[in-house]
């Protein structure tokens, strides 16, 4: 019966896409103890904010439909691979990279897949490190890995990211030649300050590094 059948669906939907809430739950906790026990140690926080979505049914289906595959659950888990999205803003590119040794050095996590557009940045200007993660996920009937995507970015590429997909999506991805140029333009610029900010960071951490020394050779005096 049609009713039966889409109510059999909606159950198996909700349950699926309760395993991607449960796998975001999961790494956002994780971030948060990594960076708490960071903080403890280092006096300093690399993570300036996280935030987590999850793709909506609709978008999920649209985008299933724009790459020609045929919707089924199956199909969705291995085709759709940012159904769970993690976005991390550091103020700086090292901290970038500290948190992605972190999340490496958990062996119960697997990295997948890695893109790195810092190293490699998009031609459009788009940076940030993109990490493909299965996250465990006990539910009543074992244990499932499940797909969650990980950007990790600084404060000034998220800025330009988010601009630039505002205006991506306005022009409804057909964006006029001059604006795609100022946006690479934008996006150099944001790479200069980031440049910029991590040299006074590391200076900045130098002279303290120096003071604490010289602290500690006069409490021995
Ligand atoms: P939204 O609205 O953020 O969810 P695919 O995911 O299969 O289409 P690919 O190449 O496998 O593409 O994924 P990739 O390159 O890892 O990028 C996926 C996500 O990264 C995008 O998700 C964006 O969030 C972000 N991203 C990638 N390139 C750009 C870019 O040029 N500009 C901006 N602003 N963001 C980018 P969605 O689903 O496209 O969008």
């Amino acid at each position: 019966h049609p009713m039966a059948q889409l109510k059999q669906f909606k159950y198996e939907l909700t349950r699926f896409m309760m395993m991607y809430k449960f796998a975001l739950a999961e790494m956002e906790t994780r971030i948060e103890i990594l960076m708490e026990e960071f903080e403890f140690l280092h006096e300093y926080n690399p993570i300036e904010n996280t935030k987590s979505r999850l793709k909506s049914p609709e978008s999920i289906i649209n985008k299933m439909m724009r790459k020609g595959y045929e919707i089924s659950m199956p199909n969705i888990r291995e085709n759709i691979k940012d159904i769970a999205g993690l976005r991390i803003t550091c103020s700086f590119i090292t901290d970038i990279y500290q948190i992605k040794d972190m999340l490496e050095k958990q062996t119960d996590l697997r990295i997948v897949e890695e893109k790195d557009y810092i190293k490699h940045q998009k031609a459009n200007g788009y940076q940030s490190l993109h990490l493909l993660m299965e996250v465990p996920v006990f539910m009543s009937d074992g244990r499932e890995y499940v797909c969650v995507e990980v950007q990790i970015r600084t404060i000034a590429m998220d800025f330009w990211a988010s601009l630039e997909h505002k205006i991506y999506y306005k022009y409804n991805a057909e964006v006029p030649d001059q604006l795609l140029r100022e946006l690479r333009e934008a996006a150099d610029s944001a790479s200069a300050l980031d440049r910029q900010m991590e040299r006074l960071h590391k200076e900045i951490s130098d002279i303290k590094e120096v003071q604490a020394e010289a602290a500690e050779v006069q409490s021995h005096e």
